[in-house]
């Protein structure tokens, strides 16, 4: 068995040119495990606290690796509880939560590499779940808006996501990229700037969210495949970053309003369509639209086992966004997703908008067996990272 021999902590870039902090994890076996950590632009309230100074980052690494050495990487349980009981508060407001994730994340990294594991399969066998590792279906962010453009588009992200009737990964990777050129094609022809957004996907100026969805079944249109039939829309309002959400919906009430893009558009998907605190309004909208659509809940539940607890209680929603860095740790992330297994909570596990290139969430989504993966566009170095990960765990599993 190997242990930790060190723990080092350094900064490096994100792909908004922001710092954030990296940390290698080195076993007495020269085992060399690496993890960084992204971070968000509309960051729900209830989101574990993210050390901001990457000198007090590098700082707190060094204290918790005193403490690390000498133990096993395997044992993930044991390493994240020994350093949630050395934070000691409920928001990892002492050591960081992007301090305990990078360490946590680096030592599964070690963990697999020891064992001669693929990273998804080491995930599988610690995360404790019931579902056996499978390939997600991808969901495309190919129009940004919100906080992830300088454009005048309310909601965040227009997604396509691929029917999921059994075709392979590769396909329906061939799917988003196809509708991505086509859209391109388009918004050139409208005479649109073609530029891409944080999580790569075009930034118009478009005259609404409605037209946005207009544009995007065109481009379906365009292609040999058919909205509804093959490829369908998923959205992410980001509600409580919209400063006036019912100026958005008016004149209808919100939930009337989505129910009327329901009606007009293929979509299988709206996340956050409510402010993170509505738990009233999330339990109508449920009740309302859950039979038709995934309802998402990301900045309401913050990858937040208690916080998934109560949205069960009050049948809040029927998917959740799973973040590891809105909680903290990957023995936390296993928790709330074992919870939101147990209950048919649909797992999407989801990037950030300030992305590195690690391509950690892709092993995560496989060896967890979530049924969704969004990493924004098939653009951008840091979102396609994932994206080929996940053709190449796709390559071995079909090998195996
Ligand atoms: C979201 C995320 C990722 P951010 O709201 O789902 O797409 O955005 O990382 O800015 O919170
Ligand atoms: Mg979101």
């Amino acid at each position: 068995m190997a242990t930790i021999k060190s723990v080092h902590g350094r900064t490096i870039i994100d792909s908004r040119a922001n710092e954030t902090l990296e940390v290698d994890v080195v076993l007495d076996d020269s085992t060399l495990g690496r993890a960084s950590v992204p971070s968000g632009a509309s960051t729900g309230r209830h989101e574990a606290y993210k050390i901001e100074d990457m000198a007090k980052s590098i700082e707190n690494v060094q204290t918790l690796a005193a403490q690390l050495v000498g133990q096993d990487p395997v044992n993930q349980e044991r390493i994240d509880l020994s350093m949630i009981e050395a934070d000691g508060t409920d928001d990892k407001s002492v050591m960081g939560a992007n301090v305990i994730l990078a360490i946590s994340l680096a030592c599964a990294d070690a963990a697999a590499k020891t064992q001669g594991k693929s990273l998804y399969e080491h995930i599988h066998q610690i995360a404790n779940l019931k579902s056996t590792p499978s390939l997600p279906t991808p969901m495309f962010n190919i129009i940004n808006g919100g906080k992830h453009a300088d454009n005048n588009l309310e909601f965040q992200e227009f997604m396509v996501v691929p029917k999921n009737d059994g075709r392979p990964f590769y396909e329906k990777v061939k799917i988003g990229r196809t509708v991505f050129h086509k859209l391109k094609e388009i918004l050139k022809g409208m005479g649109h700037s073609v530029s891409v957004g944080d999580e790569g996907g075009f930034a118009p100026r478009l005259n609404s969210n409605k037209e946005a969805l207009e544009v995007i079944i065109q481009a379906i249109n365009g292609t040999e495949y058919q909205p509804g039939q093959d490829v369908s829309i998923a959205m992410d309002v980001a509600a409580s970053s919209i400063p006036d959400l019912s100026s958005v919906t008016y004149p209808q009430d919100p939930i009337a309003f989505y129910e009327s893009l329901l009606d007009e558009y293929p979509i299988i998907s709206i996340e956050d369509p409510l402010t993170e605190d509505d738990w009233t309004g999330w339990t109508a909208i449920s009740e309302r639209l859950g039979q038709r659509i995934m309802i998402v809940g990301d900045d309401l539940y913050t990858t937040n086992p208690q916080r998934l607890k109560e949205g069960i209680e009050r049948k809040a929603t029927n998917a959740i966004i799973i973040k590891p860095d809105q909680i903290g740790s990957l023995t936390q992330t296993f928790q709330t997703m074992r919870l939101a297994e147990e209950n048919n909570i649909t797992r999407i596990i989801s990037h950030r908008s300030g992305e590195t290139e690690s391509s950690f969430i892709a092993d995560l989504a496989v060896g967890s067996g979530a049924q969704f993966i969004k990493t924004g566009a098939p653009s951008r170095g840091e979102r396609v990272a994932k994206y080929n990960q996940l053709l190449r765990i796709e390559e071995q599993l079909n090998q195996n």
